[in-house]
């Protein structure tokens, strides 16, 4: 049996269950989690969806996401723990993989290559470009229906971490998929308005306090721009609206390494990091303690903004320095 078909055979065979995704959820992490859930709901499973953190409100018209709540909430640990688009269990908040003691069955779903395959059964894949492409290939060996709430939710998660089909993951079977979720009647209009048409005036704000910023460094092939907890703060914005910000350094024409600086409360940076052709960025999260992908990945790192910056664009340019002789 391939690791796509246990783990359908398990999840056809459960009768509860609790799926779980990482800290400041995404699209994949929520779509993921929800088609999952929906469709085990489907087979008359008691299912718990569970976050840590709020839904942004960008994904409020996600099918079902009323109903995920955060961990403490759960007052009884199901014997089956589905974990999707997260590294490791602590991904899911600290202190998350005590749950390991309190489940019977882990089974592990996720497209990072820094996946450390913590679970009884693990589906992990580099090259799909969302984890919700593993979830459709397992939904399809069960016998589920794919509904348009599912497809919807699925549509969404490729969508977003594939930065709207234009990264360098989205790939023939990417775009097939995505067709294949438009037959099964994924709401497409809502999908748009929501993701792309209804950005918060904040947001746009905050954009705008993040480009005076702009610093390019290494022959400008590292590009980045700093969030101070001020300037969030002026502006009104939420945390999520900093997410897409690193697409703009990225986006720099002879720019290779584009990163983003959010300064956190308790003396904490968030560092996202995106590349186009050469630097591995998930090696460079990795030095930090975090991880992700070539082209795109994260970490935290303890320090004030200015230090972090500092530390953080001489790795990178190490990285890219590196990538010259290979
Ligand atoms: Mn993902």
């Amino acid at each position: 049996m391939t690791a796509i078909e246990s783990i359908a055979a398990t999840l056809a065979a459960a009768r509860e269950a609790a799926v779980v995704s990482h800290i400041i959820p995404d699209g994949d992490c929520l779509g993921s989690t929800l088609a999952l859930a929906l469709a085990l709901r489907q087979r008359g499973a008691k299912v718990v969806a569970v976050n840590a953190d709020p839904v942004p409100e960008m994904f409020h018209f996600l099918p079902g996401q009323e109903t995920i709540i955060p961990p403490a909430r759960v007052t009884e640990v199901p014997g089956l723990l589905v974990m999707v688009d997260s590294t490791d269990m602590e991904r899911a908040g600290e202190g998350f993989s005590r749950w390991r003691q309190k489940t019977g069955t882990v089974i592990n779903i996720d497209h990072h290559v820094s996946n450390t395959r913590f679970g009884d059964l693990n589906l992990v894949d580099g090259r799909a470009a969302a984890t919700a492409e593993l979830v459709f290939a397992i939904l399809e060996k069960m016998p589920v229906t794919i509904t348009p709430d599912i497809a919807t939710c699925l549509y969404t998660a490729l969508a977003t971490d594939t930065g709207s089909f234009q990264y360098e993951n989205c790939t023939a079977a990417t775009m097939r998929l995505a067709a294949r979720l438009m037959e099964l009647g994924a709401d497409l209009p809502r999908i748009r308005e929501y993701l792309w048409e209804r950005k918060p005036l904040a947001g746009i704000r905050l954009l705008a306090a993040a480009l005076p910023t702009l610093t390019l460094a290494y022959d400008g092939r590292i590009a980045w721009m700093t969030v101070s907890g001020t300037a969030l703060e002026a502006t009104g914005a939420r945390p999520e609206d900093a997410e897409g910000l690193v697409n703009y350094p990225r986006s720099i024409a002879g720019v290779e390494v584009g990163l983003l600086f959010r300064e956190l409360p308790g003396g904490q940076v968030k560092v996202s990091l995106r590349s186009k052709k050469s630097v591995d960025v998930n090696a460079i999260a990795a030095r930090f303690g975090g991880g992700g992908h070539r082209r795109a990945a994260g970490c935290t790192v303890k320090g004030d903004l200015d230090a972090v910056v500092a530390m953080v664009v001489a790795a990178a340019g190490e990285e890219l320095n590196d990538g010259r002789f290979h």
